[in-house]
């Protein structure tokens, strides 16, 4: 079926991906797009629905780089936070600290590109004290190796950047519909022949017919239709810390520090004086039995976090700065991604719905793409997507026949395996305010 800018193109979910097609098909000249969410804007269960996210930039490769595709991705992200007045505001380049201390963590960050920026060693802990203003690093750090990457590195408000993108796509044409009933889509609807992807059908009983559907439902896309297990929906777990105006401001401009052993945070944002303190991990699965007997893990929404992450987190802040370590949490969330198995995103037409668009897979590093993610969205549901990128990010169920479910997919900490929530008995009970979820 042809499409030209004119034709109607839906968009399943408003999260991170979701928004930045929004906001790419629009700048484009597409004149009659809609993006449906189960939740208004921004949603409740977004990723990307969160105080702040990691960034780090790239430079652009040269033809013959061996990383062309991954450097690709994040100079354009570079690009777009350097200079798209959409994002720029909500992007703070205070640098970052990259850390480990098991050998798997340290061989892992070694890896982690930073040629052309401004990079110091850290291998002691008073090396690790220096890097943010005294009275802040004050826990014993111990083991800990890593390195300061002082530009071309920060944090972005994701929050705030999230509705940046939903305003401008809204400010220039695209309607936005948000809701357990009229957002919430059911399931795909299909020709007569029961091949092409003709539309969705949403809670509220209605039929959405379009030319192009672009999925991007972000962990919940995997209930959609049959991935061939490509997908495996994986949830990590945040907590924040209050503090009063007084002293956020000291904690003000620190770089963010991300230890691949134990997890990370960044500094209290303005408004409310929150630090989010994250717990690194494997990741938890929520396991379930599907009708053909096969282990499926099914997303749920949670503003809690199990007891055992809690203390996960109190650890890395007895390691770092313990005079935070006993505070009380403000809040919490379990927060759902979805891996491939080599970690690479799925941007693709589905070999057998020629009009359906999957954009899926951000593999837990989604967020930081933002900016520009949905302009290599657009160019696949162009055909104009350079070609190497379209095969990284390829319709790829050959590398998922014998999946092994419990890969740690070069991720460290925690128990250092795949966690199932299935087994978490104890989860906290953190009272908040403007709480829809349980
Ligand atoms: P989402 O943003 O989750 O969007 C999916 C959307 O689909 C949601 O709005 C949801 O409401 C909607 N939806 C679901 N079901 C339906 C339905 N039936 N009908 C309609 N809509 C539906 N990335 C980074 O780059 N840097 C980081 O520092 C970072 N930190 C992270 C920390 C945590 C704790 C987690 C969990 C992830 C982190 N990520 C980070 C990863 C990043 O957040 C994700 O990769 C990215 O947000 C995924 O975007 P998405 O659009 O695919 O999914
Ligand atoms: O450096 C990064 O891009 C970290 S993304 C943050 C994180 O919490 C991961 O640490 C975790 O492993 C998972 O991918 C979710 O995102």
């Amino acid at each position: 079926k042809d499409f030209g800018h004119s034709s109607k193109i839906l968009v399943v979910g408003a999260g991170t991906w979701g928004a930045s097609t929004a906001l790419h098909l629009a700048r484009r000249g597409y004149t009659d797009v809609t993006v449906l969410d189960a939740y208004p804007q921004p949603s409740a269960i977004s990723a990307g629905n969160d105080v702040n996210k990691i960034v780090s930039f790239q430079n652009p490769p040269s033809e013959d780089d061996p990383d062309y595709v991954n450097k690709t991705f994040f100079a354009a992200l570079a690009k777009g936070f350097r200079e798209d007045p959409v994002f720029r505001p909500h992007f703070h380049e205070t640098g970052n600290i990259i850390a480990a201390f098991s050998p798997g963590g340290l061989k892992a960050i070694r890896g982690r590109h930073r040629e052309g920026f401004d990079v110091v060693e850290l291998n002691t802990p008073e090396d690790f004290r220096k890097t943010m203003p005294p009275g802040i690093l004050t826990g014993p750090l111990p083991g800990w190796k890593g390195f300061w990457r002082k530009n071309g590195a920060g944090w972005v408000h994701a929050r705030n950047a999230l509705v940046s993108a939903i305003t401008e796509a809204k400010r220039l044409g695209v309607t936005f519909v948000g809701g357990q009933l009229e957002g919430k889509v059911v399931r795909l609807l299909y020709d007569s022949e029961g091949k092409d992807v003709i539309g969705v059908q949403t809670a509220d009983g209605r039929q959405h017919l379009a030319s192009r559907v672009i999925l991007a439902a972000g962990a919940n896309a995997d209930q959609f239709l049959d991935f061939k297990k490509q997908l495996r929906p994986t949830a990590w777990t945040l907590a924040h810390i209050r503090m009063s105006p007084e002293e956020a401001q000291k904690y003000r401009n620190l770089p963010v520090l991300f230890n691949a052993d134990q997890g990370f945070f960044i500094e209290p944002d303005e408004d409310k004086h929150e630090m989010k303190v994250c717990d690194e991990h494997c990741g938890y699965c929520n396991w379930v039995m599907d009708e053909n007997g096969e282990r499926r893990s099914v997303p749920f929404a949670r503003h809690q976090i199990p007891v055992e992450s809690a203390e996960r987190i109190r650890g890395l802040l007895r390691a770092t700065m313990p005079q935070l370590a006993e505070r009380p949490f403000s809040f919490a969330r379990i927060c759902w991604c979805a891996d491939t198995v080599d970690r690479n995103f799925l941007i693709d037409y589905h070999p057998d719905h020629p009009s359906l668009l999957l954009a899926v897979g951000a593999s837990g590093r989604g967020f930081a793409h933002i900016p520009s993610i949905g302009g290599f969205i657009v160019d696949r549901l162009e055909g104009v997507l350079n070609e190497r990128i379209a095969y990284a990010v390829r319709w790829r169920p050959e590398q998922a026949v014998n999946r092994n479910w419990d890969d740690t997919q070069n991720r460290f900490g925690g128990s250092y395996k795949v966690m199932d929530f299935q087994k978490v008995t104890e989860w906290t009970d953190i009272p908040h305010e403007d709480n829809a979820l349980p």
